[in-house]
């Protein structure tokens, strides 16, 4: 039967969740569900009006995240999750936008807006949920999968080299980037604080097992955090070279805040634009 409260653990958040849509779609063992309750926590620290919250999701597992959240929250066409914000966030500047998603949604269908979305440095938040794979749709090859890894449709392992999300995101433009797994709770929660603070566009990608994933590569789901969190390195402002994920070979995953610079935003020049435009006419 339909769980309609939260555990005791969730107390403090249940306010900001819609328990009249549990239980939520995540598989047990899913790592988004400690997303989710680390970034509703972040919402509340942060400590301003919490109705300047917006929450937008593309599709896929991931993508289910603002079906939930008890703020206003966008659940929009695949890979269109930042257009949608970046809309958002030019008629109504005041709000706080967080796009929340998957790998698949925003760097597969979803790449092409996410460089420009960075290149242009809008005000905007985006919280990657990095399954290494196409959850919700059965375990197909991502962009994200590593090399060797076995998917739906890579059985003898995969061949293409995976994006590197931080040196994307960094190339592209993106002014704060940080990456960290579901195993850094604390580091997660404060890259989020900074995230709402930061004036520009902000990349979290955390790194989540997925039930699939581990299923696909023979293993347990708690195998898949047992090599997470061996595989998993903190590193002081790591450079966003080291941010390929080959944990095939056995090679270790790099954590911590790749960049965190300061850049006109889109938002701002726009409004400075505006401005002169007027004082011309
Ligand atoms: C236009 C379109 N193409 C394909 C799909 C099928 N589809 C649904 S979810 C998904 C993958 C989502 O992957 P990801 O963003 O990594 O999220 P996850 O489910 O792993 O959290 C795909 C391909 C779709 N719904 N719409």
């Amino acid at each position: 039967m339909a769980s309609r409260a939260l555990p005791p653990p969730y107390k403090d958040i249940e306010d900001l969740v819609r328990v009249e849509r549990l239980p939520t779609i995540w598989c047990p063992g899913c790592g988004i569900g400690i997303v989710f309750k680390t970034l509703l926590k972040a919402i509340k620290e942060y400590g301003d009006d919490i109705d300047r919250h917006v929450i937008v999701s593309g599709i896929g597992c991931a993508g289910r995240f603002a079906g939930y959240v008890r703020l206003d929250g966008y659940h929009v066409l695949h890979g269109r999750a930042i257009p949608f914000a970046v809309g958002l966030k030019l008629s109504k500047p005041q709000l706080e936008v967080t796009v929340v998603s998957g790998d698949g949604d925003i760097v597969g269908i979803g790449g092409n807006h996410f460089i420009h979305a960075a290149r242009r440095n809008h005000d905007i938040n985006v919280v990657l949920i990095n399954n290494l794979v196409y959850g919700m749709t059965g375990g197909q090859l991502a962009p994200t999968t590593p090399l060797g890894a076995r998917t739906m449709t890579s059985p003898y392992g995969n061949i293409e080299h995976p994006v590197n999300i931080p040196l994307l995101a960094s190339a592209a433009g993106a002014t704060y980037v940080a990456r960290w797994s579901v195993f850094h709770v604390e580091q997660m929660k404060r890259s989020f604080l900074k995230m709402f603070k930061h004036k520009g566009f902000s990349v979290i990608e955390i790194i989540s097992p997925c039930v699939i994933y581990a299923r696909r590569n023979r293993m347990e789901i708690l195998d898949m955090y047992e090599l997470l969190r061996k595989m998993c390195k903190v590193k002081q402002n790591p450079d966003p070279r080291e941010g390929e994920i080959d944990i095939v070979s056995g090679k270790p995953v790099v954590l911590g805040e790749f960049v965190s610079i300061e850049k006109p935003t889109y938002e701002s020049l726009y409004s400075e634009l505006v401005e002169k435009v007027r004082k011309n006419e």
